[in-house]
């Protein structure tokens, strides 16, 4: 991806850890979340710090239509693009990588969430973070606790304690990603 230069996004200097879910079913899921994954590295005013392996779930979808099984994973950055800019970028990504918008929780190619973003609660019309499932989800929880064991979760409480209460949706732990942060 052509690197964005820093007046085509607006930048805060403050850095914020955070922390992005990606998830694929589609067109070769494991290749979608390398790619993304270097392209996140690549993001202007952005380090990528850590990420988690890849795991793999069965889809959970709004209607009970079958779809392929997800891989999700989660990777740590400090980023001062602000909040709405990031959102910005990553929606980019996921279309470069042929995500089609159809309906709600459809199989797609490539989707990013913010699940947190430093230590905010953000509620705007784009955007809610922590992202509004976030507890609810093995395939989110169990990844997130393999790199940042020791969070808070705005609004939620602590990650520790709120991974006691995960359902028994199965998660396999697939494989990893090439390279090194
Ligand atoms: N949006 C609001 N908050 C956020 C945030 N924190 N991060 C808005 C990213 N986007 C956020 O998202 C719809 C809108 O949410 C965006 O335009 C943005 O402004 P979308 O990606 O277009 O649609 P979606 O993903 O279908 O909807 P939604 O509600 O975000 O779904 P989820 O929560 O992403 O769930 N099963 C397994 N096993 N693994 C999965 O990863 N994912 C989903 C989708 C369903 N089933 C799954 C998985
Ligand atoms: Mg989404």
């Amino acid at each position: 991806m052509p690197k964005l230069s820093c007046d085509q996004v607006n930048n805060s200097n403050k850095i914020n850890r955070c922390y992005i879910g990606l998830g694929s079913n589609l067109h070769n899921p494991l290749k979608q979340l390398n790619d993304a994954k270097d392209k996140i590295a690549n993001l202007p005013d952005t380090r990528l710090l850590q990420f988690s392996s890849i795991y793999q779930s069965k889809a959970l979808t709004l209607d009970n239509e079958p779809q392929n099984d997800y891989l999700n994973a989660v990777i740590e950055i400090d980023t001062s693009l602000e909040a709405e800019n990031l959102l910005n970028v990553l929606q980019q990504i996921e279309l470069q990588q042929g995500r089609v918008r159809g309906k709600r929780w459809a199989a797609r190619t490539l989707d990013l969430d913010i699940l947190l973003y430093g230590n905010q609660q953000i509620k705007t019309e784009r955007l809610i973070v922590p992202h509004i499932e976030i507890e609810n989800r093995n395939f989110v929880m169990i990844p997130l606790s393999q790199i940042a064991a020791g969070i808070e979760i705005p609004g939620k409480g602590k990650l520790k304690k709120l991974i006691e209460s995960l359902n028994d949706q199965v998660l396999d732990k697939m494989g990893e990603f090439d390279g090194k942060a």
